[in-house]
């Protein structure tokens, strides 16, 4: 099949390599030249390090099957189109311009039974009330008579892209059960998971809720690990005992939600609904919010212990991206932590393994004459800072880890005031 995937980021990407393996001709697009240029040049901008993606893109390269453009003529013959665009918040409310400048440029080259995918995260009702309307309109096509929708929303984490490509089961939403069949074949190809059929409204819902029940849960350990702090008593270790009924997952407290999607989502969703305040969301998204300004107070807290105040003190902040392991700071909680040490006149210098130009900090040198350490991010690389080593270097010893990295008990011993969220 001629296929075109409109959106070439963490999930249009790997999504173009696969279709391209299993024999499709695929043509990536995107508004971004320097993004374009570099795949047409078989580099890859971005995620460099996620597993498979370099030795599978190079693998779609040799096949001759995949090409990449600016431009959208290749929609018009193109079977199926994705669309894959990020759909960030301005505020706290949608912003679809990406979205609708695809969805737009698509369908002035969409052509009679063509079925259009939109795999990116969209507020609940977007794809009936905001989409179909601009894809009839441009193409002066019908929708269910002459082109088709779906919804499939992506399911994409750093790190672990193609496992859950290949493994997660899809909701596919549809505008017509007359593509069932085409969208089977095609996501069978691409998932060993279910395939559970839907409708576009459901599908949108489906994906929005998954996220907002993350963050409200994740929200939920937040609080309890700030309660944790007030009682004395460690989280990690009421975690563990909780997490011990069957069926009981209290998530990981933290220094912050990040990422595209989780702290997104629950807006999506409130934006959606008039009636309902879906409060519960919304406090959940305030509690993460808050977490990287619960981490500066722990900051000042343990450098009120020696008399000092964060004016002045010579910070290093370990970890710039969201998660562990990878190089996508989009909505990273250290954003909003450099933010408030900037406005309270701190010094501090970042490090991050993975996030350009941080991975040029030089780790060692900026821990010599530190006076503390905030751990934001568990990268891997971290586990080799040995605390007697750091202890050593530093100029005062103070640890403020926000992902209980260290051990508490070994940081002490080593002469480490330690603050962590929900073990102080
Ligand atoms: N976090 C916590 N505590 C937790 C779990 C996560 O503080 O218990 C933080 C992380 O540090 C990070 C943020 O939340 O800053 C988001 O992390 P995440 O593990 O929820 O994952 P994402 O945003 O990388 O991807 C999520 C995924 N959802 C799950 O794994 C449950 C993924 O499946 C979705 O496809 C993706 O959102 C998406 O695209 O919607």
């Amino acid at each position: 099949m001629n296929v075109t995937v409109i959106g070439l980021g963490y999930a249009g990407l790997p999504l173009t390599v696969k279709l391209c393996l299993l024999g499709h001709n695929v043509t990536g697009v995107d508004k971004d030249k320097k993004k374009i240029d570099k795949f047409q040049n078989n580099v890859l901008p971005f995620a460099q390090d996620e597993p498979y993606l370099m030795e599978l893109f190079k693998k779609a390269i040799l096949s001759k099957r995949i090409s990449f453009s600016l431009k959208f003529d290749s929609v018009s013959t193109s079977d199926l189109v994705f669309i894959n665009v990020d759909t960030p918040l301005k505020g706290n409310k949608p912003d679809n311009s990406s979205l609708f400048s695809a969805t737009q440029n698509c369908s002035k080259f969409l052509k009679k039974g063509t079925i259009v995918v939109i795999e990116s995260t969209v507020a609940p009702k977007t794809c009936d009330n905001l989409l179909i309307p601009i894809l009839e309109k441009d193409s002066n096509l019908k929708i269910n008579k002459d082109f088709f929708l779906a919804h499939v929303p992506e399911r994409i984490r750093p790190n672990h892209i193609f496992k859950q490509l290949t493994k997660l089961n899809r909701v596919i939403g549809v505008s017509s059960i007359k593509i069932k069949p085409i969208l089977t074949k095609i996501y069978s190809g691409i998932t060993t998971g279910d395939l559970d059929f839907t409708s576009l409204a459901a599908a949108e819902v489906a994906k929005t809720v998954e996220n907002t029940y993350r963050d409200v849960n994740i929200a939920f350990a937040n609080e309890v690990a700030m309660a944790c702090e007030e009682l004395g008593v460690d989280i990690w270790q009421i975690r563990r005992l909780i997490n011990k009924i069957p069926v009981y997952n209290l998530h990981e407290p933290g220094a912050g939600v990040g990422g595209h999607c989780i702290p997104k989502d629950p807006w999506l969703l409130a934006s959606s609904v008039i009636k309902q305040s879906l409060k519960i969301t919304r406090t959940a998204r305030a509690i993460n919010d808050s977490m990287p300004k619960h981490v500066l107070e722990l900051a000042e807290k343990s450098l009120a212990i020696i008399g000092r105040k964060i004016k002045n003190t010579n910070l290093v902040i370990l970890g710039y991206s969201y998660i562990g392991n990878s190089d996508d700071s989009r909505n990273s909680p250290t954003k909003d932590l450099v933010k408030r040490l900037k406005m309270k006149k701190a010094i501090f210098k970042i490090h991050d393994p993975y996030v350009s130009p941080y991975d040029q900090t030089n780790l060692e040198r900026v821990i010599t004459g530190a006076d503390c350490l905030i751990l934001m991010v568990a990268h891997d690389y971290y586990k080799k800072l040995k605390l007697k080593d750091i202890a050593s270097k530093m100029n005062i010893k103070i640890i403020v880890d926000g992902r209980n990295f260290f051990d508490k008990k070994q940081a002490q011993k080593n002469g480490f005031i330690y603050k962590g969220v929900g073990n102080v």
